[in-house]
């Protein structure tokens, strides 16, 4: 392991009180809620690719970042000497998983064959590291945006050499992930949409997608592979137009194509904002049809209209994530991964530490008012009480699907009378206030 964070020791929970920036005031990875601690219901994971390897670049201006490691120049053992700082971090901050693409943890060769040897190389340090300090690996993935070569699209593309190309790498990432006990693998279609429809073959893409998704899970298949695949949807940013644009649209995606059996959602608080949806929603609707699988735990900013990326430090919208979490019954095998970057004028290591802290307390703080929430019911009380006429009578049998047009209009002639009640939302608001203020 490194010693990079010299100046900083493992973080402790100190609680509510505490005024030391380096503590956690909220999460208490050994408390109990429920039959499960808090680790156990919140899964952290640490994003490699922003808190380790982003350097604080924007389309205006160089990196900010200079990080010890970076005095390496040989690329191979910088990114050695990067991914035994990255343990130290993970141990000290005490988030047991993170998550990878492939060209986040090694560097490009000349060649596939030898960025493919890079690859293996690192794998075994990660196996290492991993073995000495139990920290596991909630999900690999394929970097299949970044290079030039990606330009018309991966698994999309025009050109079919870079589908078969992207082809190979997701292979070579499956198979690392399997060999580091991953627990998801995920795809996020960074360059998956179109610019303009001038010069696109929607039909064939889209197509091609599902095509190439068959052949990950077919695979996996083969190679034992037993992790969940998750996709992650996104509306736009780089494209114009992502075809994973939301949860809906994805679903529908899979079920045209058969393909739904297979993949569940890993769903980002970013994206969904991005998407006209709030986090909630997209969480709700995910787990609702059964797909909820993991969440990349970040937010935006309401005043921009791109993935900022920013550590989750609301309060709100932590809480209502949980209460989807929690009526899911968990995450499963998913988990929260901080895909959260510093700002660009946060460049000092400490940053690291006051940023993860800020987002593993708001979590924490949520799932311990959704807690509560579910555990007086308050909340869902009022909710079955507001369908209670599907309960009986005509809304009963509306559910029973027994009857149609006919005998709606029978009861309708009998009962023109209607009598609504309120939806008390802002009643419903200031109770959800009140349990976030208590705890
Ligand atoms: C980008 C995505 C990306 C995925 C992994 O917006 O959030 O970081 O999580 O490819
Ligand atoms: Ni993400
Ligand atoms: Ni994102």
């Amino acid at each position: 392991m490194g010693d990079v964070f010299k100046n900083v020791s493992k973080i402790q929970f100190e609680g509510k009180g505490s005024q030391n920036p380096l503590a956690f005031k909220y999460y208490n990875p050994t408390e109990q809620l429920g039959h499960m601690t808090m680790a156990e219901h919140l899964r952290y994971s640490v994003a490699y690719w922003h808190t380790f390897t982003g350097a604080g670049a924007d389309p205006f201006g160089a990196p900010t970042v200079f990080r010890p490691w970076d005095v390496v120049s040989n690329p191979l053992e910088h990114a050695k000497a990067r991914m035994r700082a990255a343990f130290e971090f993970l141990s000290k901050l005490g988030v047991e998983y993170y998550c990878f693409h492939d060209r986040d943890i090694a560097p490009e060769g000349d060649s596939l064959r030898q960025t493919n040897k890079y690859l293996d190389e690192i794998v075994t340090l990660a196996k290492d590291l991993m073995a000495e300090t139990g920290i596991k690996l909630l999900w690999g993935t394929a970097n299949l945006f970044s290079h030039p070569r990606f330009m018309h699209g991966a698994s999309t593309s025009s050109n079919a050499d870079v589908l078969a190309y992207a082809g190979a790498q997701v292979k070579k990432a499956l198979e690392i992930t399997k060999e580091l006990g991953g627990e998801n693998y995920v795809f996020w279609g960074g360059r998956e949409g179109y610019e303009t429809l001038l010069n696109t073959d929607m039909s064939l893409e889209t197509d091609n997608l599902a095509r190439f998704l068959r052949m990950a899970v077919d695979y996996a298949k083969d190679i034992g592979f037993t992790g969940q695949f998750l996709i992650e949807p996104k509306p736009k940013e780089p494209t114009k137009h992502q075809y994973d644009f939301d949860v809906a649209t994805v679903l529908g995606f899979l079920k045209n194509y058969g393909l739904d059996p297979y993949f569940k959602m890993n769903i980002e608080a970013n994206h969904a904002t991005l998407a006209g949806h709030t986090f909630q929603h997209e969480l709700h609707f995910a787990r609702v049809n059964g797909v909820l699988g993991s969440v990349d735990a970040n937010q935006g900013d309401m005043l921009l209209g791109w993935d900022t990326d920013q550590m989750p430090t609301d309060i709100y919208s932590a809480t209502l994530g949980m209460y989807e979490i929690l009526k899911n019954g968990g995450l499963h095998s998913g988990g929260l991964n901080f895909d959260a970057k510093l700002r660009r004028g946060s460049f000092e290591l400490e940053d690291m530490f006051y940023g993860h802290i800020a987002g593993m307390d708001a979590f924490a703080h949520g799932l311990k008012v959704a807690h509560k929430l579910l555990e007086t019911r308050e909340l869902e009380d009022f909710v079955s009480k507001r369908y209670a006429s599907y309960q009986s009578g005509i809304g009963q049998q509306i559910i029973q699907g027994k009857v149609g047009f006919k005998e709606l209009e029978q009861y309708a002639l009998e009962h023109d009378q209607i009598v609504n009640v309120s939806g008390r939302q802002e009643m419903l608001e200031a109770i959800l206030n009140q349990y976030i203020l208590t705890v």
